[in-house]
């Protein structure tokens, strides 16, 4: 059994319509180190998950990058999304000249076994990097357990919310004409950073 680590149902409604039954929700609040990038965080999360599960992991860390507010609110969008909310993001980015943004997506995997170093240096670079802010006591073994990561990337722009599907950033988040809670989930899994984190995911855990 896939253990899904989020407190987000609607991560777990997208992950399971892509990853099927095998998947199922763990909802541990891991720590959020602080970093720029997405990778650290999700990599940090999957070993103190393992850890705490004694099982296979997979930590989904998703945030959204707004060109016009270089690359706001990114790693903080939770917070943001908490305290400032939605509505008001989308009339910050309205009041600058470019709309465009990017949804990102880290999905880090552990079963606490080794596999091969992974050819996509993100993995390598973040490893490092998060063994490096791993400050936890008991996490000698833990900082060394090795965790597979996989991105997924979607171009689009902030527009005024629309539509009553999908969670969180989704109303005002336009993809080819349509915003992210105008789609299905199946449609917004074909297009999506969690759609295409998935589909890497998949294609190297069938061969696994
Ligand atoms: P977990 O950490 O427990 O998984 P979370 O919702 O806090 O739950 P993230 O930190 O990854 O997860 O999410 C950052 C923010 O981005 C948060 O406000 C989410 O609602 C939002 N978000 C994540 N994926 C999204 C998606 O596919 N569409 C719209 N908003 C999304």
């Amino acid at each position: 059994m896939l253990n899904y680590v989020t407190t987000n149902p609607g991560k777990v409604r997208e992950a399971t319509e892509y990853l099927g039954d095998g998947v199922t929700q763990l909802e541990f609040d891991y720590t959020e180190v602080q970093s720029p990038d997405l990778g650290p965080i999700a990599a940090r999360g999957a070993r103190e998950a393992y850890r705490h599960a004694g099982e296979p992991v997979l930590v989904d860390d998703a945030g959204l990058f707004v060109d016009g507010l270089d690359g706001f609110p990114g790693p903080y969008s939770s917070y943001v999304e908490e305290t400032v909310g939605i509505e008001r993001v989308q009339t910050l980015v309205a009041a600058e000249d470019d709309h465009r943004a990017a949804f990102r997506c880290v999905i880090a995997y552990c079963d606490g076994e080794g596999f091969d170093a992974t050819p996509d240096p993100i993995d390598r670079d973040d490893r490092i990097a998060a063994a490096a802010t791993d400050p936890g006591e008991d996490d000698g073994e833990a900082a060394g357990l090795p965790v597979k990561l996989f991105e997924g990337v979607v171009r689009g722009r902030i527009v005024e919310p629309r539509g009553g599907g999908g969670f969180g950033y989704d109303p005002i988040f336009e993809h080819n004409g349509k915003t992210l809670a105008e789609m299905s989930t199946e449609e917004k899994n074909a297009i999506s950073h969690r759609g295409r984190a998935l589909a890497k995911f998949a294609e190297w855990f069938a061969e696994r």
